[in-house]
């Protein structure tokens, strides 16, 4: 079988090499060689349609096989890595993860892959759906401007990772050269009503998590495996707030979920979701009632579940400091009805404050300060990083806090009428009888060991939002306030 294989990939192969014409004589040509060669002579040919994550190919929905031409472009540009930070990725197709596949067991693929003239890189494929040397890598191996075509049949079913094999391998999947491509079986899927594409990547910056700006790669770092971020497609946010997957009370959901590395594995998990069927390391063994699912580096995992009550569902990498400090986050928004019985809400909240609590400290390494002085705006931008992984799980996204339990930030008198008390809140904790906007709260704010600067943009980032009177915080005015003996609830005034 694969000698059999071999035989069709070197003559068609050789078949491209010969063409220097436009694509489509190049389509027809490479088709007369697979009829050449083939014993199955007359498939009818199909333009594959590819995807941009979250978005997957519909179903296929044919009966038979078919010659399938799927065109890709290798391309490198620079995108928005997080708020305020820009890295130069390269992807196939534009994007990161790569587009999606989405062909059929049995089908001959010819794969056109190009290499855009403006690359400053070779770039190549290995798909992992392929069962030939290199995955197709030797093959397809592309200069800038130029188109290579190499045709595969595609034997065994199941969704594979594809990624760029070209020299320094490491560093072109840890640009964002990864995606997916889904074999279907002959039989198909089953049919759901929502299928989405979502793939880990794991980054390495010069600059720590956040630190604005072009951010190079860092080959030492990369080494090491020690990611600044790791995202689901491609970025920080990428599926959080208005780019959340959706889907609507009682509907079944499918993900196809990859990962890329280079280097981590993935501890797959959605918040408060069960998955009712993951096809392992995405093969075709079928595991029930899952709730973490690992998907190696080069690896994926579909997973599907029924959705039972309305909601945002968090997407994680359960290696959870990956979720919450570098970007491994995403959302699935259901909306519809809720059925209390499944899922009541809080149904009572109290103060719980056992004997001798008092304001304690969250360590948290003390980072090293860049000390470039950042725009307003800039620290804004970096600030709403900081809120978000160290204040919104106890003051809320929305900054209205929790009644009984942690005042609000939003259109806070408490904060608006003292920076320096805020900075010390901060800085020292905070615990005993407070007032904010009317209501009492009487809880414990740890100490969070935020630098200087990460404070000042938190606060900075708090004061200009959520309804509050605007104003600036700087890592000097923080410095100082270090300085200043903690005030405790009770020598304080207001
Ligand atoms: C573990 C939960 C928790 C976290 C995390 C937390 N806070 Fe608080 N925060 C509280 C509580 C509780 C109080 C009130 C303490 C008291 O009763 O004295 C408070 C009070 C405050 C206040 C003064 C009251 C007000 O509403 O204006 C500010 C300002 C504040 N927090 C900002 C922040 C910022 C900024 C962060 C993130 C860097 C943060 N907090 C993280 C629980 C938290
Ligand atoms: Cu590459």
């Amino acid at each position: 079988m694969s000698k059999f294989k071999t035989k069709v990939l070197v003559s068609m192969v050789s078949a491209a090499l010969v063409l220097t014409a436009c694509a489509q004589v190049n389509e027809k040509l490479a088709s007369g060689g697979a009829k050449a060669e083939s014993t199955k002579s007359q498939l009818p040919v199909i333009q594959a349609v590819l995807t941009h994550a979250p978005d997957v190919p519909a179903p296929i929905t044919r009966k038979y096989s078919a010659k399938v031409v799927i065109n890709l472009e290798t391309q490198e540009k620079v995108m928005r890595l997080a708020d305020g930070v820009d890295y130069m990725y390269w992807t196939f197709g534009g994007q990161v993860p790569g587009k999606f596949m989405r062909i059929r067991e049995g089908d001959e693929v010819e794969f056109n892959l190009s290499n855009s003239p403006d690359s400053k890189m070779p770039h190549n494929i290995d798909m992992h759906a392929v069962t030939g040397p290199g995955g197709g890598a030797a093959s397809s191996f592309t200069a800038p401007g130029h188109t290579s075509t190499f045709s595969f049949k595609a034997l065994i079913p199941g969704l594979y990772v594809y990624h760029c094999a070209t020299a320094p391998v490491g560093m072109h999947i840890g640009n964002g050269m990864y995606g997916l491509i889904l074999v279907e079986p002959k039989a198909g899927l089953p049919k759901v009503d929502r299928e989405y594409y979502v793939m880990q990547g794991d980054f390495y910056t010069k600059g720590k998590y956040g630190e604005s700006g072009l951010q190079p790669f860092d080959m030492e770092k990369a080494i090491k495996e020690q990611p600044d971020y790791v995202v689901f497609n491609g970025s920080v946010g990428a599926l959080n707030g208005e780019k959340a997957l959706t889907a609507k009370v009682g509907e079944t959901v499918r993900l196809f979920v990859g990962n890329g590395g280079p280097n981590l594995v993935s501890s797959f998990h959605v918040i408060g979701e069960i998955f009712d069927k993951v096809y392992v390391e995405g093969g075709t063994t079928e595991n029930r009632n899952v709730q973490t699912t690992l998907i190696p580096s080069g690896g994926a995992a579909i997973a599907e579940f029924k959705v039972d009550v309305p909601g945002t569902f968090i997407m994680v990498d359960h290696s959870i400091f990956r979720a919450f400090n570098k970007g491994a986050l995403g959302m699935l928004k259901v909306t519809g009805p809720e059925d209390k019985i499944i899922y009541s809400g809080k149904q009572a909240d109290k103060v719980y404050l056992p004997e001798g609590s008092a304001a304690q400290s969250i360590a948290n390494k003390q980072t090293a300060e860049t000390d470039k002085a950042l725009s307003k705006d800039e620290q804004i931008a970096q600030g709403k990083h900081v809120f978000e992984s160290n204040c919104l799980a106890c003051h809320q996204a929305n900054g209205e806090g929790i009644p009984n339990a942690f005042p609000p930030l939003a259109k806070s008198d408490f904060l608006n009428a003292d920076h320096n008390r805020a900075i010390g809140i901060l800085l020292n904790g905070r615990s005993g009888p407070i007032t904010v906007n009317g209501k009492n709260f009487d809880s414990i704010m740890p100490a969070i060991a935020l630098s200087s600067s990460q404070i000042a943009n938190a606060l900075t980032y708090v004061l200009n939002s959520f309804g509050n009177n605007g104003g600036q915080v700087t890592a000097a005015q923080v410095d100082k306030q270090r300085k200043v003996a903690p005030v405790t609830s009770s020598n304080e005034h207001g």
